[in-house]
Parts: structure tokens; C-alpha cells; sequence
């Protein structure tokens, strides 16, 4: 009989299907795990404007959703998405504690593209003060990785080391900050970092950039990575080539929106 390993996302679902829940499980299927979620909200999008309505999901469910999961199953690893409210963040920090989760990949979706606000400033402080210290891995954008380490701004290299080093000192046992498009360089760089080594990952910048999901997908990959037993710096490395194929292969899915292409490093390889 063959075992899958299993894995469990607590994030919101995109209806449009590239990022959110969507591209997590799309990306553990692609790693050979098995997928479940917690599902903390529904997002959908104006046919013609895009514009997003997002719909949160009662607490008593979503707590209903983790007993099924973590309980009924079991799992191997897990990673948060969109939990926009400090009291959903107090349940994950509560269930980590509970269960004594392990390999707990936290994406603190704060921002999105395009726009460097903070979108739920509440949630955002709740993160930072709840789940920074119970994580193994954080893997915040420049903006995130900002505010989780009090700078006033990360745009270089030198800054990006700067935070990794004070995101690990505030309780995360490691961090992989994404440079992406707002790093002034001509390559996508990610930088890891585990309280020993940094890790540079550079990988040219791909145009056009079919970019929607892609931070969803790279959390995605560590998580599969994790519950499949790779070190964290093999899954963040298999990661950083899951993405990058995803990138290469990325599509739009109407005349607005282009997203990554989840089945692209399987079918077509690093
Ligand atoms: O990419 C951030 C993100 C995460 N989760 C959900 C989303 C989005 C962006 O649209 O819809 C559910």
C-alpha cells in the first residue's frame, strides 16, 4: 500500500484558482503530497474590473476544518495563508501549541502585488507577535520582511541579510525573504536564512510575469518539501526551482490576470 505524506493549509481560497488554497494544494499534489485544508475565507473577482470581495468563514468552522484535518487525519507539515484577523491568528497559535504541530511554514500575507500597504494592520501585528516564535520557517516579501524586523525599508541585499538576522532573533527558527519585483535587481533573489548560514538564491527575472500565486506556491513547495522529510534548506531549495518553473511556464488566465503555472516543474523539470 503506498502512504502519501500529508500536508495542511489554512489559507483562503481564489476562486480565479492561482493563488490562495488553489495553489497549494495544486502545488503538493505536483510533490507527491497529500492535501488538505482549512479554508479561512472565500475570494471572488468582479468578471470585468477584478475587483476583489472577500467573504471570511466563521470561526466554529474553520476551528471544525483543523480538528477534521489534524485530529481525524493527521499531518506531516502545515503552512498559513490569508488569516486576516487577529483572532484567527490566536487559533492557529493556539493550535500549534495544542497539537505541538512541527514543521509549521508560516506565508504572512500582508501585502499584495503592487501595493506595499499593509492590508490588515491587526492581523499583521498578531502574525508578528503569535507566530513569528512558533514557526519554522517565515517567508515574507521585502515589505513583510520590513515590518516583521521594525526596518524602515528592505530594498538591498545587505538589508534583506539585515532582517533575516532579526526575524531569527524575534523566535523563528529560520526565514526566507522573497527580493521578487521590488528588488531593484535584474535577478529574482531570495535570500534563506537559519541562524547559521545564508543562503543566496538568484534565478534571472522572467518577463512577461505571470507572477499571480507565486508567493502562495513557493510557501506551498517548502511545506510539501518538509512533510516529504527534506532538510528545510532542500525544501526551500526545491522550492526556489518549483517556483522558477512556474514562472518560466506561467500563462494569463484572461486579459488581467497572469498566474504561475503549478504543473510546469514536473512536466517540463527545473
Ligand atoms: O497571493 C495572495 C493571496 C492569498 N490568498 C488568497 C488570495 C491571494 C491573492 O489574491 O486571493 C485567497
Amino acid at each position: 500500500m503506498t502512504l502519501l505524506n500529508k500536508a495542511l493549509t489554512i489559507a483562503g481560497s481564489d476562486t480565479s484558482g492561482g493563488a490562495g488554497m488553489e495553489a497549494d494544494l495544486k502545488t503538493m499534489e505536483e510533490l507527491g503530497v497529500f492535501g488538505m485544508t482549512a479554508l479561512t475565507c472565500i475570494v471572488t473577482m468582479h468578471p470585468t474590473t477584478w475587483e476583489h470581495s472577500v467573504y471570511p468563514l466563521p470561526m466554529d468552522l474553520i476551528e471544525k476544518q483543523l480538528v477534521t484535518a489534524i485530529e481525524g487525519v493527521g499531518i506531516n507539515a502545515m503552512k498559513t495563508g490569508m488569516i486576516g484577523s487577529p483572532d484567527l491568528v490566536e487559533l492557529v497559535a493556539e493550535t500549534i501549541d495544542k497539537y505541538e504541530l512541527k514543521n509549521v511554514v508560516i506565508d504572512p500575507v500582508m501585502v499584495c502585488k503592487g501595493c506595499d500597504l499593509i492590508l490588515a494592520p491587526d492581523a499583521a501585528a498578531a502574525i508578528k507577535k503569535l507566530l513569528l516564535p512558533r514557526c519554522d520557517i517565515i517567508t515574507p516579501n521585502t515589505v513583510e520582511a520590513a515590518y516583521l524586523a521594525d526596518m524602515a525599508e528592505v530594498k538591498t541585499v545587505e538589508q534583506i541579510k539585515e532582517a533575516a538576522q532579526k526575524i531569527v532573533a524575534a523566535g523563528a527558527k529560520s526565514v526566507v525573504i522573497k527580493g521578487g519585483e521590488r528588488l531593484s535587481d535584474k535577478a529574482a533573489i531570495d535570500i534563506f536564512y537559519d541562524g547559521q548560514e545564508f543562503v543566496e538564491m538568484a534565478e534571472p527575472k522572467i518577463y512577461p510575469s505571470y507572477n499571480h500565486g507565486a508567493g502562495c506556491t513557493f510557501s506551498a513547495a517548502i511545506t510539501a518539501g518538509l512533510a516529504n522529510g527534506l532538510t528545510m534548506k532542500d525544501a526551500v531549495l526545491q522550492a526556489k526551482a518549483f517556483v522558477t518553473a512556474a514562472l518560466k511556464h506561467g500563462f494569463a488566465i484572461n486579459n488581467i490576470v497572469g498566474c504561475t503555472n503549478h504543473t510546469a516543474y514536473k512536466k517540463y523539470g527545473a
